[in-house]
Formats: structure tokens, sequence, C-alpha cells
């Protein structure tokens, strides 16, 4: 006699390899601050013995406001008014802001309102840096796009695209001041926004994974897409695959023994998943988790240092979004800091361990 629940058992967390545990700690230089948000932190490189991060950041005179209130300076999402910063570290534990890598455009430009979520990718001696942009403050059906900038070192500096390199898909129609699901024409899965992107190089080609949001879908069920394109700077198409996901909100992405390996957080029925694909388009969760870091950026190894199928997720940098109160529902409060009196969004460091259980 077997139950459903044997039938379908693949044997104890601890003997699979994709399956980790994380815990989090403070991460100095980047942590709490009245009056800056630094958020959404891109994966970690090391150059000449220096950690490099990149991050949303922003210097505003209040907490966010919401789209009615907000103005020139008034934010009105904690990623309003925002610029792409990097910070330095010896150690990985210790950071030291360094300033402004990619700054808003001036009025009339593609980037003038914001620029925020960063990745960044090292490859063949030259940085490139792959962000969110938008012209309006976010709100219901606002566009949202993805930008690319580069430079021949990790300090800058750096040179816009001028144009983004991947847009909402042009399908669905909605009023923009109405609610996403308010749509009179439902679109495709990223009709409206493109967000978090992260670019990996694999197979001589730059695939760059993104979230989507789009016109009559909810953002709290998202979905990621990919773009393929033989240079770096573009042009990107996008795979007729796409959704390549069917959940996952922030994007995390690593090369892995020739495919890709994801960690996919909050939304969706296979939410915090790892997930691979050998093809880097046909995802299979691997692993359930627990509790991990959210809107996160790892540690890039080399390919030396690449055996293991999480080698690509060991340690790196995540947020805590104080403003959102799903982080509380959802117990991503490990430092107990929401208590603070402000909702300013600030970094943490986590590391992950494939812990064997008990009470060790
Ligand atoms: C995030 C990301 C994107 C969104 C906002 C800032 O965590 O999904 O970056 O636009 O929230």
């Amino acid at each position: 006699m077997q139950s459903a629940a044997s039938k379908r058992y693949h044997g104890p967390d601890e003997d699979n390899p994709w399956f980790t545990r994380f815990r989090y700690m403070p991460a100095p230089g980047l942590g709490y601050e009245r009056g800056i948000v630094r958020r959404d932190p891109s994966c970690i490189i090391q150059v000449d013995g220096l950690y490099y991060v990149w991050y949303t950041r922003g210097a505003h005179p209040c907490p966010p406001v919401g789209h009615e209130r907000a103005t020139d300076a008034l934010p009105a999402m904690p990623w309003d008014l925002t610029d792409v910063w990097f910070a330095t570290s010896a150690d990985g534990h210790t950071w030291q802001e360094q300033g402004p890598a990619v700054e808003r455009g001036p009025a009339g430009s593609y980037d003038e309102r914001s620029v925020f979520t960063p990745d960044v990718l090292a490859h063949d001696g030259r940085y490139y840096l792959v962000y969110q942009v938008t012209a309006a403050p976010t709100w219901r059906c606002t566009p949202e796009s993805i930008a690319i900038a580069w430079s021949d070192s990790p300090s800058g500096p750096w040179t816009k695209s001028p144009a983004p390199v991947v847009e909402p898909d042009p399908s669905g129609e909605v009023d923009e001041r109405a609610h996403p699901l308010d749509a009179t024409v439902k679109g495709t899965f990223d009709s409206l926004r493109v967000h978090d992107p992260a670019l990996l190089y694999r197979n001589g080609q730059y695939w760059l994974y993104f979230k989507g949001e789009g016109i009559g879908h909810s953002n709290m069920h998202s979905m990621w897409g990919v773009a393929i394109a033989d240079n770096p700077c573009g042009p990107y198409t996008k795979s007729p695959f796409n959704p390549i996901t069917n959940s996952g909100h922030e994007v995390m992405v690593w090369n892995y023994s020739g495919g890709v390996g994801a960690l996919l957080t909050r939304c969706g029925p296979e939410k915090n998943t790892i997930q691979f694909a050998q093809d880097g388009i046909n995802f299979e969760p691997k692993a359930t988790i627990i509790a991990p870091p959210q809107a996160t950026g790892a540690t890039r190894v080399e390919d030396a240092d690449n055996a293991e199928p999480l080698s690509g997720l060991r340690w790196g940098l995540s947020h805590v979004a104080t403003y959102s109160a799903h982080n509380v529902v959802q117990g991503h409060d490990p430092l107990g800091l929401l208590a603070n009196d402000e909702p300013w969004d600030f970094i943490v460091r986590w590391e992950s361990s494939h812990h064997r259980g008990g009470y060790a």
C-alpha cells in the first residue's frame, strides 16, 4: 500500500543538490538609513580583489507618497526618482558607497524619471549594466522598459544605449489610469512592463532574462521571458517560447553546466522554487525553498569554481522592502528591522548553506 504523497516522494531535501537554506545578516554601508532608499541590488562581481555591486538609490525628502501626490521632488514609490549607484567591498560584508554609475536622463529622455533595478555582466574585459527605465512615475498602467550601459571599467564612466533595448509587447488595450485588470483588450504577459533584467553570456550570445507585467494580468502573478542578442547592446529578440516561467517575481539566474539555474520567488504556483533549464528556456522545478532572498543578486563565480548546481547562489545581497506589507506577510523581515519608524528600503547580505537539519 502506498499513499499519494509517498508515490510522488523524491527523497529528503538534504539529498537534493538543488536544495538550500538562507540566513541573513546586515550589510554595513548599505543598511537602513532615514532619507535614503537602497534596493534591488545587482549580482556581485569581483575585479582585482574587490567586490562590486550596483543598486537602486534615491535620496528622498519623505517616504513614498503614491502617484496622486507625486511631484518632481516627491516619489510615488520607493523606486521612483532614483539612480543606479555602486558600492565596493573588500570582504563582501562591509560596503563603501562609491557614487552614481548611471543617472536619470535630461527632461524629454526615455529615462528622465527613474533608472533602477540593475544587473551587471562582465565579459571580455567589458562591463554591461542592464536596468529599468521610465519617463513617468510608476502608476497602474504606465509602461516601463529595459536599457543598457557599458564601460571598460567597473567604476565607469558608463555609456548609455540611445534607446531602451527591450520594450513591452505592443498588445492589449487599457487606459493608463485604469487598473491593469480592467483592460479593454487583454495583452501578453509582458504587454505593460518589462522589469528586473538579468544578463547572461551563453553559447556566444547574450541572454537577457526579464520579468513581464501584462495588460489584463495581475502583477502579483508575474512570469519571466528572455530576449537574445548576438551583440551585448542589441538588437534583442524575444524568444517565441516566452513566457518561459509560470511564476517568479524579481529575476535571479546563473550559468551552470551549460544551462541556467533560476530562483523564483513571491508570485505564481511555482513561487519559492529553484529551477533549471539545460537549454535556458525549458525550466523544471528542482527544489522548493523557504524564505528566499528578495530581489537578489548573488556573487558571480568563475567557471573553475562553478562545479555545483548552487555554486552561483552561495552568497549575495537582497533588499528588505519596508514599504510593502507583503514582506511582513511572507515573513521576510529577517532582521526585525520593520520596527523602524519610517519605511526606507535597505540592503542585507545572505548566505546559503546545504544544512543537514537537526539542532546542531
Ligand atoms: C521590484 C522589481 C522592479 C519593480 C520594482 C522595482 O522589486 O520587480 O524594480 O519595478 O519592484
